[in-house]
């Protein structure tokens, strides 16, 4: 066996194994075989070579969906880089951040962001911008498609860096998660057999791919299986029923279920090849898991995870899938429910997830002290999400340590929001919190009070926060009051907010 830890080097022994059957079968548009992807990796791989991409180098990404991105992220670890994907929804004031502390050699995004990137590239010092749109056409696209297709993967130590994806603080900067070659292949290889993959599965995929969930955990496992994938370029409710009776395995978001669930032409018979739902990012409302088995007659097998640790705990795929709960550690991954000093809780008793693991990544991003404070010297990283877990090791999310809010898989930090919030002219201060909604999960909610005699309205304010914060993280609501509850010590009473906003967005979908 080979001692080369780079992942791409499994991956590619399983598309050899594929040959000629598909890897991609894209709606309406031509796919592509696992031959044909080899081939598209090796050229994007000479390219970044062209563009003197070497070992350890960051490739920044801001790139739509497509078939050329995921050779894009292939061809990264292929060289021996390291993959940074950011969501497109950020805008460009966002996205200057990334690149400031990244320090990537190269720069791809899409074409109408191309000036922007070349602003950035410049202030920041990056040698190379290129271009790739939702087509995967664009300036990158051209220069691999003169490359040849043959090209050394570059070995890699299983400690190295294949991915550096950035979380959002509760205080201050984004920090990147530096992600090694190990943390993915362990991760891919356990939920390929967990989840029972075999031959003859299709992965109907509709997520985004800057997220670990999209691009690591249904790629990667896809892809070790020599899987075909149904390539949607975002979750349509319509496009995915359509495309669900070729499909066995589904991953997504808890809005995908409610959306299936609320949309007239999804039943049973539509479900008849599946095999297994998967949902996670945020939690499943029992109610919704119940109601998906009453129409489909599938259990949806909910899992656990977070950016820094791919997935940690999962419902069993035999066994029983309990509606509210994520199940057992994954094998190998070590979980205790501890408290303030890392100590294991009793059984049942609340206490923060502490986790280690081969998955657990290996730090943030030039940052020390954040990571030792994040993760104990003896190998636990402490989430920040606050769980029980009973007798037999099931895993049960109760709520979270950390002022974040989930809003339709994406996380969103009210810190960032209300730090910007701050900064509007008129807005003396701002709370701001999550509300129940019921499409997203959760939607973000701003509690603001106005300077003396400040005329601020709110299409304003949410304008304003558009330019700035991508889509998102923008309030769906701000509202202005005359002052914001306060406990004894002046601390804002976000809970008291809750409480009194909770029923905001009920009606609206
Ligand atoms: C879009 N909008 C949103 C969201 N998405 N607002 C709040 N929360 C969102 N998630 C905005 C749009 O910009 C638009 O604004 C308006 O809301 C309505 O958009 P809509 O067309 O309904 O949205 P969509 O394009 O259909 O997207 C909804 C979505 C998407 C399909 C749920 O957000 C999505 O794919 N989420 C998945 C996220 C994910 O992969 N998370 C994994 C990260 P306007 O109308 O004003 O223009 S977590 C992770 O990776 C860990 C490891 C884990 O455990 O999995
Ligand atoms: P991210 O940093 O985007 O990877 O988000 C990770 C966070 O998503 C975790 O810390 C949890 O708070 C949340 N999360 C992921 N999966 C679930 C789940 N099944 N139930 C509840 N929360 C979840």
């Amino acid at each position: 066996m080979s001692s080369d830890g780079n992942l791409y080097t499994l991956l590619e022994k399983r598309f050899l194994e594929a040959g000629d059957s598909p890897a991609f079968t894209v709606p309406g548009r031509v796919g592509l075989s696992y031959a044909g992807l080899l081939d598209k990796v090796g050229r994007y791989a000479n390219a970044l070579r062209e563009l003197d991409i070497r070992p350890g180098d960051r490739v920044t990404v801001q790139v739509e969906k497509s078939l050329a991105n995921v050779a894009l992220y292939l061809a990264v670890m292929k060289v021996g880089a390291v993959y940074q994907p950011l969501n497109t929804a950020y805008t460009t004031a966002e996205v200057d951040y990334f690149v400031g502390d990244a320090e990537p050699r190269l720069i791809v995004a899409d074409p109408v962001r191309r000036a922007a990137m070349d602003e950035l590239a410049d202030k920041h010092g990056v040698p190379a911008v290129e271009t790739l749109d939702a087509q995967g056409e664009g300036t990158l696209a051209e220069l691999a498609a003169g490359m040849p297709v043959a090209a050394e993967t570059t070995p890699r130590a299983g400690d190295d860096l294949a991915g550096l994806l950035y979380t959002s603080g509760t205080t201050g900067r984004s920090k990147g998660a530096m992600l090694t070659h190990r943390n993915l292949s362990s991760n891919a290889l356990t939920l390929k057999d967990l989840w029972a993959f075999a031959p003859g599965d299709v992965l109907l995929h509709a997520l985004p791919i800057f997220h670990v969930h999209g691009l690591y955990v249904a790629l990667n496992t896809a892809f070790l299986n020599r899987s075909e994938i149904i390539w949607l370029a975002r979750f349509d409710a319509d496009q995915v029923i359509a495309q669900l009776p070729r499909a066995t395995v589904m991953m997504g978001v808890p809005t995908f279920y409610t959306r299936l669930l609320a949309h007239s032409g999804f039943n049973h018979d539509v479900c008849r090849n599946m095999r297994l739902f998967i949902s996670g990012s945020a939690p499943l409302l029992a109610e919704t898991h119940r109601q998906f088995a009453a129409v489909t007659g599938h259990e949806i097998l909910e899992r656990y995870g977070m950016t820094e640790c791919g997935m940690i705990t999962s419902n069993p795929y035999h066994g029983e899938r309990v509606p509210g709960t994520v199940g057992f550690a994954l094998p190998e991954v070590k979980v205790r429910i501890a408290d303030a000093q890392g100590r294991p809780v009793a059984p049942g008793e609340v206490g923060m997830l502490e986790t280690d693991g081969p998955n657990r990544f290996k730090g943030y991003w030039r940052m020390p002290e954040k990571t030792a404070e994040e993760i104990r010297p003896d190998g636990f990283f402490i989430t920040g999400d606050l769980a029980t877990m009973d007798e037999q090791g099931r895993v049960t999310i109760v709520g979270r340590g950390k002022d974040l809010i989930i809003s339709g898989g994406f996380n969103v930090y009210p810190k960032e929001v209300e730090t910007e919030l701050d900064q509007l002219t008129g807005i003396e201060e701002s709370a701001v919190i999550g509300v129940p909604h019921p499409d997203f999960g959760e939607a973000v909610v701003a509690v603001v009070t106005l300077k003396p005699n400040a005329s601020v309205d709110e299409p304003t304010v949410i304008g304003q926060l558009a330019q700035r914060l991508a889509k998102f993280k923008v309030p769906k609501r701000v509202l202005m009051v005359n002052e914001l509850p306060r406990n004894t010590m002046g601390k804002v009473q976000k809970a008291e907010l809750r409480k009194q906003y909770g029923d905001l967005l009920k009606i609206e979908t």
